[in-house]
């Protein structure tokens, strides 16, 4: 009788545990009422969905940055931005008569993008919002009207 109490309370925390986390887990039966079985190695399996966590950095997390494209150049060389952070650039085109963009891609070879931001004519601001990478590292940005002299590093932390 003692051992089976055990075994109840044991279950349930690891049940509690396992709502905690937020995991969805696949309880083998009965949820949140455990039934009381017959197996007496009870752990295994209610450790298990502890350890499948669905969630990996995925949160809401929001960065927002100022970017000047002025005398065809950018203020800034390197972004750095968060994981899968929501990304909020605004955007300042300060030539007039000439147009400008912040496109982001996989790489400097610029074949597949992350982001492309519309075209604005200067005197003109904007503001673009996306979502970084989920993977860190770094990738490459770059105003698509001036691809070889205005572009830059865009870290993923
Ligand atoms: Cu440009």
């Amino acid at each position: 009788m003692t051992r089976l109490h055990a075994y109840d309370t044991l279950l349930l925390a690891a049940l509690l545990a396992a709502a905690l986390i937020g995991a969805g887990c696949t309880t083998p039966e009965g949820n949140g009422t455990p039934t009381i079985a017959e197996t007496t190695e009870p752990t295994m399996e209610a450790t298990t969905p502890v350890q499948t966590p669905t969630m990996n950095g995925t949160e809401d997390l929001g960065v927002s940055m100022d970017l000047i494209a002025e005398n065809s150049a950018f203020d800034k060389n390197t972004i750095t931005v968060p994981a899968g952070a929501e990304v909020t650039v605004n955007f300042d085109n300060r030539d007039a008569g000439i147009q400008h963009n912040l496109a982001v891609y996989e790489t400097d070879a610029a074949q597949s993008s992350i982001f492309v931001g519309d075209t604005i004519t200067g005197p003109a601001l904007t503001t673009y919002t996306f979502t970084a990478p989920e993977r860190p590292g770094t990738y490459f940005f770059r105003c698509d009207v001036h691809p070889t002299t205005m572009t830059g590093d865009f870290i993923v932390q």
